[in-house]
């Protein structure tokens, strides 16, 4: 059922993207770092440092509505004892004033030193960085208040970077999701297959389907029985099996359709139907 492949997803125009982001760091005052609410230590780009050097940044924690409250707001006091600033969204329903109010106050000091230097004030350019599909393009629609940004739920969704004017006092630049060339660590690649930021073609679906179920396992077991019934992973033959039966998933002869099984798993999993779920943690 599995061949247990190594993900990797690096492609070219991710090479291209962190390029020119380098072209334009001179023009950057500020940097919105975005990571998922779900995932929030395994969609935070590795090699980010490098990237953005010491420009100032705020950790933008998107899909806050869809994450296990108690489970991310650990990981992100522990970001704010490190120094970071940390503003967590929903980008479906809440508000952004705070976001803005955070961005302006840096930028007020950043003019500060503008003048002291006599130099003239400027309006923040702020640049948008994060993995695919995490809510770069929807964020910058909701600071804009307009759809300006193409937004869709497939990683790789934006192609292009582009500044876009936000109201008079911040620019923004969106840019295409990235991720870095080798990933050391698979249970981190899987976490961001899972939640949809590694393009489905590259992807062994039953490996993240495994992976899955052994996560809601260990995290959320009540969640598993709810909605499958199911006590013990420690077969997963046994797992699909009895997902197939219970949701009808059989081909002729009423044998069990694993890739069925796949899907349903899949499609449960992308609906929210295990609830809200955060399948990092601090080690
Ligand atoms: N529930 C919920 N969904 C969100 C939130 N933010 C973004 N989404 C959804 O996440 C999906 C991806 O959003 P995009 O804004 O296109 O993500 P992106 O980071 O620009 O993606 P790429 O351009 O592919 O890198 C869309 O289906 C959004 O509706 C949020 O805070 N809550
Ligand atoms: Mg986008």
């Amino acid at each position: 059922m599995s061949d247990g492949k190594i993900i990797q997803w690096f492609p070219g125009h991710m090479a291209k993207t962190k390029r020119e982001i380098g072209e334009q760091l001179n023009l950057v005052d500020i940097v919105y770092e975005v990571i998922d609410a779900r995932m929030p230590l395994s969609s935070k780009i590795i090699d980010i440092d490098n990237l953005i050097q010491n420009k100032p940044r705020i950790l933008v924690v998107t899909k806050y509505d869809l994450c296990d409250k108690t489970e991310t707001d650990k990981i992100l006091s522990w970001y704010k004892d490190n120094g970071y600033y940390v503003v967590a969204l929903d980008l479906m329903n809440g508000n952004v004033q705070g976001l803005l109010n955070l961005t302006n106050d840096i930028m007020d000091e950043i003019n500060q030193k503008r003048v002291l230097k006599g130099l003239k004030e400027r309006s923040a350019r702020v640049l948008i960085l994060g993995a695919p599909n995490v809510g770069k393009s929807t964020l910058i629609n909701r600071l804009v208040g307009k759809k300006s940004a193409g937004v869709g739920n497939t990683p790789g969704f934006t192609k292009n970077l582009s500044w876009i004017r936000v109201n008079p006092k911040i620019e923004l630049l969106d840019t295409p999701g990235i991720l870095w060339p080798k990933m050391d660590d698979q249970e981190v690649a899987k976490t961001l297959a899972a939640f949809s930021s590694i393009k489905e073609d590259i992807l062994n679906i039953d490996d993240i389907c495994f992976f899955i179920i052994s996560k809601l396992f260990e995290y959320y077991p009540d969640r598993l029985i709810e909605r499958y019934d199911i006590t013990d992973i420690s077969d997963m033959i046994i797992v699909y099996e009895m997902i197939g039966k219970k949701r009808g998933a059989l081909s002729r002869g009423g044998i069990v359709d694993y890739e069925k099984v796949s899907d349903i798993i899949m499609n449960d999993f992308k609906s929210g139907a295990f609830g809200k779920i955060t399948f990092d943690r601090l080690k």
